[in-house]
């Protein structure tokens, strides 16, 4: 039975099953009553400070247990919450924040990050500690990652991030006796698509609070995990014993490890979805073809000029951009994604992003149909293809890898050669450095880009 939220949701599991398990992190176990009470002295402490509805507030950390508890209280308080990756650099931050209407920072993480924003802290109180749940206003900014310029600010109401967690749960099962794992950073739409299922759920949320990522996984029944993390737990010692469901989605999804972790007892589903639909928007359980699935419930997607357009009851209302919300669909009403897809058998294929395609010697290269390749090798677990200019061919592909050590590229080179176009086969191979990844889900193509351009 789909629950109907009338009130905050952490209040109403409260009022509802006020001693069932809501969150484990670490040392820390609340049920639902203990949890509304911490939530409720923490907004107090906001309001106490001079947030307000409608505040624009910066949520700098990264996932631990304060800063989950403080997603939740500045919810109650109606402020517009921001979560932001501690790793985006001071500049691109100064310059993206002054556009946002921000009004306080809480900055959590490690290293304070110097902005002309007044500060936030952690401070209990006990006087008004909430403002009316009201599912239509805007909740969350959350930014896109956008390969070039400046991210852009999508805003969500409550409504879309259950509307969102409603579709994902149409499919897969959670209810109060699961828990989910908070395996993603909850300052991108992965992190708090996970979030609002269990809000939604009333189950369990798991974090790793001050513990080993892998101990919190051994508690949890369901993970979302981008391809790159599945391939490692499947690397390692032992399976987490309890872990049945793994949401998978945020780049293309090997069908080699979907067939891996299926043969280890672990369902595998494959999700496609982005920043502005909050998450999942079409999935399937995994069954060895590499496509996304179908439209969840309240989700519609079409193929028009090989382009994937979404309309969504999941969709942001707005990008936020000085006081201001601009549509996120076109004049069509369609949300247009930039990822070529097709259809094939009744399931949408994602086939690449449109803007990563490029030409060499007159032929069409899509990135992502050499990745696709190179990542079916055993010994590679991630791969990029980028282009150098060239000036015979105007640009040729080069491919950067995560492998394991041992693997030599000229022997892949071999291997590969029989399986792609002669115009497609990498000039040069590199080893992915680990500077690259900056505490997002994914590492950015730019920046590997740029990388290689530096290289040469
Ligand atoms: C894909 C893709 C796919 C995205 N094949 N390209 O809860 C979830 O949905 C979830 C679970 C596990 C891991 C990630 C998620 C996400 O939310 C991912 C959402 C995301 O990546 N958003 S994004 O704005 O950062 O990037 C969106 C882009 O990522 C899309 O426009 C696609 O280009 C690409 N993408 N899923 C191939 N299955």
């Amino acid at each position: 039975a789909e629950q109907v939220m009338t009130d905050w949701p952490w209040r109403q599991w409260s009022a509802q099953t006020p001693f069932a398990m809501a969150l484990k992190a670490g040392d820390v176990s609340w049920c639902w009553r203990d949890l509304q009470h911490r939530i409720d002295s923490l907004a107090a402490g906001f309001i106490a400070q001079g947030v307000t509805e409608g505040t624009g507030v910066v949520l700098r950390s990264k996932n631990n247990l304060d800063a989950l508890l403080s997603y939740l209280a500045l919810l109650q308080t109606g402020a517009r919450l921001l979560p932001l990756n501690p790793q985006l650099p001071h500049a691109l931050c100064d310059e993206l924040l002054s556009q946002l209407n921000i009004d306080f920072m809480l900055d959590l993480a490690e290293t304070a990050l110097d902005l002309n924003i007044p500060a936030l802290s952690l401070q209990n109180a006990w006087s008004v500690s909430a403002v009316a749940w009201r599912p239509d206003r805007v909740a969350t900014l959350t930014l896109t990652s956008g390969s070039t310029g400046l991210p852009k600010a999508a805003a969500h109401t409550a409504a879309a991030h259950l509307a969102s967690a409603a579709g994902v749960l149409g499919l897969i099962t959670f209810t109060q006796h699961h828990s989910w794992m908070l395996s993603l950073p909850q300052f991108h739409v992965s992190g708090q698509g996970i979030i609002w299922r269990w809000l939604l759920a009333g189950a369990t949320l798991v974090l790793a609070d001050g513990q080993p990522f892998d101990v919190a996984l051994e508690q949890c029944s369901h993970a979302s995990l981008v391809p790159t993390q599945l391939w490692r737990l499947l690397k390692g010692r032992s399976l987490p014993e309890k872990l049945k469901d793994v949401l998978l989605g945020g780049a293309q999804i090997p069908p080699e490890l979907t067939l891996q972790a299926e043969r280890a007892g672990i369902r595998c589903w494959c999700g496609y979805g982005m920043t502005e639909t909050a998450s999942t928007v079409t999935a399937k359980r995994a069954e060895g073809s590499a496509g996304v699935g179908q439209p969840l419930s309240g989700k519609d997607v079409k193929i028009v000029d090989q382009e994937v357009l979404i309309r969504s009851d999941s969709l942001a209302c707005g990008y936020w951009k000085n006081g201001a919300l601009t549509p996120v669909v076109s004049a069509d009403g369609w949300l247009h994604t930039r990822d070529r897809g097709k259809w094939r058998d009744d399931e949408l294929l994602i086939a690449g992003r449109l803007d990563n395609l490029f030409f060499s010697g007159g032929e069409g290269i899509q990135p992502e149909d050499i990745e696709k390749v190179l990542v079916s090798h055993p010994q590679v677990s991630q791969a990029f293809v980028v282009p150098v200019e060239d000036e015979q061919f105007g640009q040729r592909p080069v491919a950067v890898l995560e492998a394991q050590a041992g693997l030599l590229y000229e022997e892949l080179n071999l291997w590969l050669s029989n399986k792609i176009p002669r115009f497609q086969l990498p000039v040069a191979y590199h080893s992915l450095p680990e500077t690259l990844a900056q505490g997002g889900i994914k590492i950015s193509r730019a920046s590997v880009r740029q990388w290689i351009d530096r290289l040469s």
